[in-house]
């Protein structure tokens, strides 16, 4: 009877497979080959995130998350269209079909990841919610906010963990909301706010924007986790694994010392077994995802591990120099962590 039963799960189980393989078959996949390039929903104007260089190129770690799902699939990190979106938008046109991933400074709740038709793929970036005030108004802490009149961005998880934190502090606040990031940013320069509020990560692009931006801090306080990754249309298995393990192949070409330089030559080698899977050497881990043997080649050859894509754009190498803390790898003082290739 015990037999019977696990026999019967184990058939209903093997049935929703094949069901399932017969509704996701990488539908998705199939139309990028075809139409031979990824449309990649980005942020509309964040420095080091995604914004137009002077040559109205795109760049920013989120750009780069974008054209390393495209050297994965392509072997051409070239082979992206950015969608500009801005935090109310981007939704709808994952949904409708218009992008085929978001990668845009994205908190990860449980809302957007279960009732939307969409799920996370990763963590790209661990984030909070900070503040951004003028020094003229000669506040500290957070705790010190009580009355102020705070800029915030429409369609924001910033604006709902605001709300909860100032209501558990016992504390009041007037919220002007704005759509861009830009007019918010203005909205405190122009004083018609006293603080801005946004990811951490946020105010320090919006920051440097300003025409005068040492007249304004960032106040030590995070009040929140977003943690902002890449999100894809639930439904999809195939095309799910393939963004998720893109960002995983970053992190452990980090982890195991491959970077852009160094990339082909250690793919000739096969002494470190874990090289030498990740790289393609042994194995058909590329294969089981539906990708080209050398994917991981390409992504950090092209486009770099995850350490060198943060400093490039956030970090050291940046003009916002933002220090790796949480997005340190785990082995290094940070939760940054992706699982083995095996
Ligand atoms: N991580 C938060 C906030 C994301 C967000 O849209 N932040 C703003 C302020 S930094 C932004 O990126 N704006 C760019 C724009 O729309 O111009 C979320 O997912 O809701």
């Amino acid at each position: 009877m015990k037999h019977l039963k696990s026999t019967l799960a184990a058939l209903t189980a093997a049935a929703v497979m094949s069901l399932a393989g017969v509704a996701h078959a990488g539908a998705t996949l199939d139309a990028i080959q075809k139409k031979g390039f990824i449309q990649c929903g980005v942020s509309d104007g964040l420095p080091g995130f995604g914004v137009p260089d002077a040559q109205g190129k795109m760049t920013g770690i989120d750009v780069d998350v974008c054209h390393a799902v495209a050297a994965a699939v392509f072997g051409d990190a070239s082979k992206v269209k950015f969608t500009q979106l801005t935090a109310k938008e981007r939704f709808t046109a994952l949904q409708s079909g218009e992008i085929d991933l978001i990668s845009r400074n994205t908190t990860w709740t449980s809302s957007r990841d279960s009732g939307m038709g969409l799920v996370f793929t990763g963590v790209t970036y661990y984030d909070g919610i900070g503040f951004l005030v003028n020094t003229k108004l000669g506040v500290a802490h957070a705790k010190e906010l009580d009355g102020a009149t705070i800029c915030i961005q429409a369609g924001t998880t910033t604006e709902l963990n605001v709300s909860d934190y100032f209501r558990a502090n016992g504390m009041k606040y007037t919220p002007i909301t704005f759509d861009t990031a830009d007019e918010s940013a203005k909205g405190l320069e122009a004083g018609r706010c006293d603080v801005l509020t946004t990811d951490q990560s946020g105010l320090y692009a919006q920051r440097i924007k300003m025409a005068h931006p040492a007249e304004f801090i960032v106040l030590p306080e995070v009040i929140s986790k977003e943690p902002l990754g890449p999100l894809v249309r639930k439904g999809d298995d195939d095309w799910f694994s393939i963004v998720k393990w893109t960002l995983f192949a970053m992190l452990n070409a980090e982890e195991m010392g491959i970077t852009a330089q160094n990339v082909e030559e250690q793919a000739k080698t096969t002494r470190n077994p874990d090289i030498a899977r990740l790289l393609g050497a042994d194995g058909e881990y590329g294969k089981d995802l539906k990708l080209r043997k050398d994917w991981v080649v390409q992504i950090v050859k092209q486009v770099g591990n995850y350490g060198e894509v943060f400093e490039r754009n956030i970090g050291q190498g940046s003009v916002l120099k933002i220090p790796r803390g949480l997005n340190a790898l785990w082995n290094n003082g940070g939760i940054q962590y992706a699982p083995p290739v095996r």
